[in-house]
């Protein structure tokens, strides 16, 4: 039974990759920070399958006794402060985990076992400012936040390790992906929430940043099949995962309250406190290697992940007490 650890578990992408590997009859470890509450509502379903253990990427040591103790076959990094606004708040706490926390468990690797693979949670806001249209994983990189840059040291690094010490350490360039289980502060989860509460009566307004940003949008569970697929494989490349297509925020909002046959206008309140000191305009990617080199394809369509994420929220609202709900922060 082949072993996996997954930093991030409590993530959005650590458990659809944790259900993933499951169905593939690995052992899972999933590694966790300490807190004073602990979240794990995200795997809550498959708590009883999978092993969790304490670590986090800002503690070197920690990383190199789960490694000495667990001794996976499989890493998958996931952790990091993913959240693109906090990163121009939070700029150096950004730095230690999303970029420095990649070196802390590639050294952790090659102390304990070299052999161990290795998968990077890279991004496709290392394109930024894009240089080229559609991007790939030759396209130059320029990236407009302290995430951005943050996850460019987290790749070349990887890229780094793999070429000067021989380790099966990837890459994965991956456009934005979505789903039920998405943080509530991202754009599209914050959307399909904000719709469904309007539509209960609950809200009367959603007030929103930038519309007119475009970005390549998928669904997360094909995502991460695409992160393990890059760890079969006999030599380790970089790849970009997207769907090759580009849609705006205001279309992702439009589509939305379509769905509940809200007209959008009535309800968007545009607020400036959402603008970003530096903005990414257009994401579209290329993933034409990803297809033809594992056989990776995504499987849900723009407007089925608007609505499927949409259906979600509204369900969700019928089986929990509205003052269950999460406090009102300023996302
Ligand atoms: P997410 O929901 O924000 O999850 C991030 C995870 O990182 C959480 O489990 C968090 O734990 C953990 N974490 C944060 N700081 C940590 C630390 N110091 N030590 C250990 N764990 C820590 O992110 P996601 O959407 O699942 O994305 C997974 C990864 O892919 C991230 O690296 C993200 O940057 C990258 N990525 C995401 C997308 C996307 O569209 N989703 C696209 C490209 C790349 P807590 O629960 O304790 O906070
Ligand atoms: O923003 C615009 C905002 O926060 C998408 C992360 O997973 O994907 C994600 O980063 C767009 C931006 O995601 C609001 O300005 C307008 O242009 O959903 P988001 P992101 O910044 O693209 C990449 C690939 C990652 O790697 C990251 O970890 O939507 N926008 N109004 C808004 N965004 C938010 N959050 N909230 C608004 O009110």
């Amino acid at each position: 039974m082949p072993k996996a650890l997954i930093t991030g578990i409590t993530g959005q992408d650590g458990s659809y990759l944790a259900d993933f590997l499951l169905q593939k009859d690995y052992e899972v470890i999933g590694m966790v920070r300490r807190s004073s509450t602990g979240n794990f509502t995200r795997f809550k379903h498959i708590q009883d399958r999978i092993q969790i253990i304490q670590g986090d990427l800002i503690d070197p040591v920690s990383l190199i006794h789960v490694l000495e103790e667990h001794r996976p076959d499989e890493i998958y990094n996931l952790a990091a402060q993913s959240f693109v606004p906090t990163s121009f708040s939070q700029p150096l706490l950004t730095g230690e985990v999303t970029a420095l926390g990649v070196t802390r468990m590639l050294e952790a690797i090659r102390i304990v076992d070299k052999t161990i693979r290795f998968y990077q949670a890279s991004s496709s806001e290392m394109f930024g400012k894009v240089r080229e249209v559609p991007q790939s994983e030759s396209t130059p990189f320029y990236p407009r936040s302290p995430y951005g840059v943050a996850k460019l040291y987290g790749h070349w690094i990887t890229v780094n390790y793999r070429e000067s010490y021989d380790m099966f350490a990837v890459s994965g360039i991956l456009f934005n992906h979505e789903s039920p289980r998405r943080g509530l502060e991202f754009l599209p989860r914050k959307v399909s929430r904000g719709v469904a509460r309007i539509a209960a009566g609950l809200a009367s307004e959603l007030r929103l940043g930038n519309l007119e940003a475009r970005r390549d949008w998928g669904y997360a569970p094909d995502y991460v099949e695409g992160m393990w697929m890059m760890l079969q494989q006999d030599k380790p490349h970089d790849y970009v995962l997207a769907t090759g297509e580009t849609h705006s925020v205001g279309e992702f909002v439009r589509i939305a309250f379509k769905h509940v046959n809200l007209d959008w206008e009535k309800y968007v309140v545009i607020d400036p406190r959402y603008y970003r000191p530096a903005e990414v305009d257009l994401l579209v990617g290329n993933p034409t290697k990803a297809r033809t080199e594992l056989g990776w394809e995504p499987s849900v369509t723009f407007a089925e992940l608007v609505q499927l994420m949409v259906e979600a929220d509204l369900a969700l609202l019928e089986t929990t007490e509205p003052s269950s709900s999460t406090p009102n922060i300023n996302w």
